[in-house]
């Protein structure tokens, strides 16, 4: 009893912080786009078409009233372009066609991370000098989502974004 209650002392200041920390009304959206990269880095249009429609209803679906004003603009200023791609890539089934929209995608989507909230993690952007193309990630290991297993690990990160 007496090791239970020390294990748990031990333990709170590690699971505190992502407990506690205040998260964003735009976080699913970035949740739901490392789906999409994972699903391509995978080499699977279907996966990928399906995590783009929940990308989409990420997008869409978005409590502005929720947002700090700061974070409200820029996400009005990208929402149409981010809804764009999302909306092209759940309709195709066409790996290529889904990448072409995914480096647009993942370009908008960083411009949105600079500068607002979507995460209490770090957010890595890694770079793909075959597609000429970036991507965001959670981790620093390289998956390449441009070329999938005929590439996996050609690129870098190229900025990390850490969150306040
Ligand atoms: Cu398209």
């Amino acid at each position: 009893m007496k090791k239970l209650f020390l294990s748990a002392i031990l333990f709170i200041p590690f699971f505190s912080p992502s407990v506690f920390a205040q998260s964003s009304a735009l976080s699913p959206i970035l949740t739901a786009y490392y789906q999409v990269k994972d699903a391509l880095a995978a080499d699977d249009a279907k996966a990928a078409a399906t995590a783009a429609g929940g990308l989409l209803k990420a997008i869409n679906g978005v409590d502005m009233t929720a947002l700090q004003p700061k974070d409200h603009q820029a996400f009005m200023a990208l929402q149409d372009k981010l809804a764009y791609d999302s909306r092209h890539m759940s309709e195709s089934s066409d790996i290529s066609h889904q990448r072409e929209h995914f480096t647009s995608l993942s370009a908008n989507l960083f411009k949105l991370a600079k500068q607002a909230r979507l995460s209490d993690q770090p957010i890595y952007e890694d770079y793909c000098p075959m597609k000429k193309a970036y991507w965001l990630s959670s981790d620093e290991t390289i998956k390449n989502p441009y070329f999938g297993s005929s590439m996996p690990t050609c690129g870098k990160v190229s900025t990390t974004l850490k969150p306040e």
